[in-house]
């Protein structure tokens, strides 16, 4: 389903007076809001092929209808929520569950819908029909040479299907662990993990990086061979200046500080990009700040302080990618609420006193530093994020303009129940 121009010119005639209304008081609230929307309108969040359909749990999925059936399709899907909020204008794929059957076609239609080709996501934590090696007890640290070589011909195939498309990363996420003491010999499994990535390092064309994300647990429950922030750094940091270390937010234990990680990784050059969601427990691919949106505003203070300190690109030198499944909310409507929490976490990191607070930190004044960080995350710049929307050309209010089109009835009419492809 396309979204017509008509239709969002004239949603924002009808929602344009109360924003100018609300814009006028941003603006006299806070400094050099024009910049700060052009900050914004250059950000692009890159949206989850595997996120367009209802994930659910292994209790249960309650799939709502209207679902993407192939790649082209989720494409389709994509650059709608790219026409309602213009800053969804990329896509992570993930092999095999999308493996493209038509480059050109398909970068076709992405170029159509303004979309382009993010970091390429490699499986090597499920077995395909007809695999001649299973990943039962792991992938890049098997204790079997041939499901190693496996997983690697894997992760370097992903890489060719991305060159193809244009994309220019891969991420590796790795199941590999342990489920009970004694399983695993955690040295042995490194050293395989680390052989195996320098065989993909190795294969990696000169502009591309690799990111390594790392996760604590599952679905292995008493050791992840790549379980948190300080085991990938010590792999990117031996493979090369190519590999860097992803954050989902969702993969901490819990109670961890990731802005303070955030914050070391970027001053290490390590940092590599992000997975956006949140969570209350363990991993659950919820909204993005739907439960913790004060640690998404701190960890965006880190990475605009961080990025500023090494006059780094905002929008273009790190990967911004949400990673996310839905359960109980429309998929569609679930990643538009995603993004927009992304601009908002943006938008109050970049209208904090720098200045201010440096001294106030200067000077152990705990206290103003805590008054200074929280009137940021305190002031409404909702109405900057709609302007930056508005001046790109998409919708002042996309869900209420995703609703009122009866996107979900229409895709449903189009699509029927189908179910996507994916997690
Ligand atoms: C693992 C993970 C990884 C993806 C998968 C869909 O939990 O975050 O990034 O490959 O979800
Ligand atoms: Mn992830």
């Amino acid at each position: 389903m396309i979204l017509d121009k008509k239709h969002i010119e004239n949603h924002n005639s009808d929602e344009l007076v109360a924003h100018t209304r609300r814009l006028a008081h941003a603006r006299s609230e806070i400094n050099n809001t024009d910049a700060l929307i052009e900050k914004l309108k250059a950000f692009q969040v890159a949206i989850p092929s595997w996120a367009l359909g209802t994930g659910g749990t292994r209790f249960g999925r309650f799939p709502g209808g209207g679902e993407p059936g192939n790649i082209e399709q989720k494409l389709e899907d994509i650059g709608l929520l790219h026409a309602l909020n213009r800053s969804s204008g990329a896509v992570s794929l993930h092999i095999p569950w999308d493996i493209p059957s038509d480059y050109a076609a398909l970068k076709k239609l992405a170029a159509d819908l303004g979309l382009a080709f993010d970091a390429m996501n490699s499986n090597t934590f499920q077995d395909q029909k007809g695999q001649a090696h299973s990943y039962k007890f792991g992938s890049l640290q098997h204790v079997d040479r041939n499901v190693r070589k496996q997983a690697i011909e894997h992760n370097i195939e992903v890489i060719r299907h991305g060159e193809a498309l244009g994309s220019q990363s891969l991420t590796v996420w790795l199941s590999d662990g342990s489920c009970f003491p004694g399983q695993l010999n955690f040295r042995k499994a490194y050293e395989n993990t680390l052989e195996s990535l320098r065989e993909i390092y190795a294969a990696l064309p000169a502009d591309w990086k690799l990111f390594l994300e790392y996760k604590a647990f599952e679905p292995n429950f008493y050791s992840t061979t790549v379980g948190d922030w300080g085991q990938s750094y010590s792999y990117v940091n031996k493979l090369g200046e190519k590999a860097y270390t992803l954050v989902d937010l969702g993969h901490h234990l819990p109670n961890a500080n990731i802005e303070q990680i955030v914050s070391i990784l970027l001053m290490e050059e390590k940092l590599g990009g992000f997975h956006f969601n949140d969570s209350k427990y363990g991993d659950d691919d919820l909204t993005t700040g739907s439960v913790k949106p004060y640690q998404l505003f701190l960890i965006f203070n880190e990475l605009v302080e961080g990025m500023d300190a090494r006059g780094m690109n905002h929008a273009r030198d790190l990967g911004w990618m949400i990673d996310a499944s839905h359960n109980v909310k429309d998929p569609l409507e679930d990643l538009l609420q995603s993004v927009e929490a992304l601009m908002i976490a943006y938008a109050q990191a970049l209208s904090v006193d720098t200045p201010a607070l440096k001294a106030a930190q200067a000077e152990n004044d705990v206290v103003l530093a805590q008054e200074i960080l929280q009137h940021a995350f305190r002031t409404d710049v909702r109405p900057l994020v709609a302007e930056a929307r508005l001046q790109s050309g998409g919708a002042l209010n996309p869900v209420k303009l995703f609703r009122s089109l009866e996107v979900r009835k229409k895709l449903i009419g189009e699509r029927g129940y189908q179910l996507a492809s994916g997690l």
